[in-house]
């Protein structure tokens, strides 16, 4: 998403089943092209409650030929976002992922999954991944990345960097940040959240919902990780350790939600920045959503598949 856009942005043109059996085709993958509605983007993000799409025209980027790959140890989650910035003026595009783990997400995986192992001495910090893609060997850009990096450990926060010396560390390190969903399972699972704020507010945002985590909720756990570059964090949280994870599931996963999305969409967020609404969100979605913008999407609905043939109960 950093360097190249959602997944919305790259396509460019769609094929989809209509409720009424007509088949609408747009496959000619124009670049330009404002002759009339996008009715493409009316399809992306559904979630097939109105077509099904059976086509897709993806606008693609030549793979880079170096990847590199770095593991940070910041102060705190704004760190993470001042450092991108930094990067991001020093190094301009290339970087393609920048991502946040905090000490406790990280401490999980060591935990649960076998065979990853910390990169730096402990886990009581907060950690970032970054990756910048290269079109050559990369041997300038890694002189770049270093140098930016010294800047970023005398102006934003960055700690300690371990910086992947072949393609096993590279996976090593990634490893660290994808198996975080799986050790949180491992762990007795956790009531999950999938946030965006916009992106200068996303270490405040943060902080803040630790407090009120930490205040009403007191000795949960959370494991806070996610895609910085997008201004969007799973802010999952455990049940205290003398809780069994399944009643707290049970008792309090519907307040923990609550209270973390309150937060998120009192200061402009989104309570689903990349994973739908489904089922689970639904009601939420009519509860908070603008009301011009809700009225809009039911017209639409209404007006495409009137008898509410496709994918029922889902969205709105
Ligand atoms: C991830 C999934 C949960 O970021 O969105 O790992
Ligand atoms: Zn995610």
């Amino acid at each position: 998403v950093l360097r190249y856009g959602t997944a919305k942005e790259l396509v460019a043109g769609l094929e989809v089943v209509l409720p009424d059996g007509q088949v609408w085709s747009d496959l000619k993958g124009l670049r330009k092209d404002n002759t009339g509605y996008d009715l493409k983007q009316l399809f992306m993000g559904a979630e097939g409650t109105l077509g099904i799409i059976s086509a897709v025209v993806l606008r693609l980027q030549p793979r880079p030929k170096t990847l590199l790959t770095a593991w940070l140890e910041i102060g705190e989650l704004s760190d993470a976002v001042a450092t991108l910035t930094l990067l991001r003026s020093q190094l301009g595009d290339c970087i393609t992922s920048f991502e946040y783990i905090s000490g406790q997400a990280l401490a999980l995986v060591l935990e649960h999954i076998p065979g990853t192992r910390n990169p730096l001495t402990d886990t009581s910090g907060h950690y970032a991944l970054v990756e910048l893609a290269a079109f050559d060997d990369g041997g300038s850009l890694s002189r770049d990345l270093q140098s930016a990096l010294e800047t970023a450990i005398v102006n934003t926060g960055v700690r300690d960097v371990v910086i992947a010396q072949n393609e096993t560390q590279r996976r090593d390190l990634w490893r660290l940040r994808e198996s975080i969903p799986a050790a949180e399972k491992r762990a007795g699972g956790s009531v999950k959240h999938d946030v965006s704020v916009e992106i200068d507010a996303l270490g405040e945002f943060v902080d803040l919902t630790l407090i009120a985590l930490a205040a009403e909720f007191p000795a949960s756990q959370a494991s806070v990780y996610g895609h910085v570059g997008d201004g969007n964090v799973h802010l999952n949280v455990l049940a205290p350790a003398s809780v069994s994870p399944q009643d707290f599931k049970r008792e309090c996963a519907v307040e923990v939600s609550a209270l973390i999305h309150s937060i998120a969409i009192a200061r402009g967020g989104s309570f689903s920045a990349e994973h739908g609404v489904g089922r689970l969100k639904r009601t939420l979605l009519a509860e908070t959503a603008d009301p011009i913008a809700l009225d809009l999407m039911r017209k639409i609905k209404q007006a495409l598949d009137p008898k509410g043939l496709m994918n029922p109960g889902k969205v709105i």
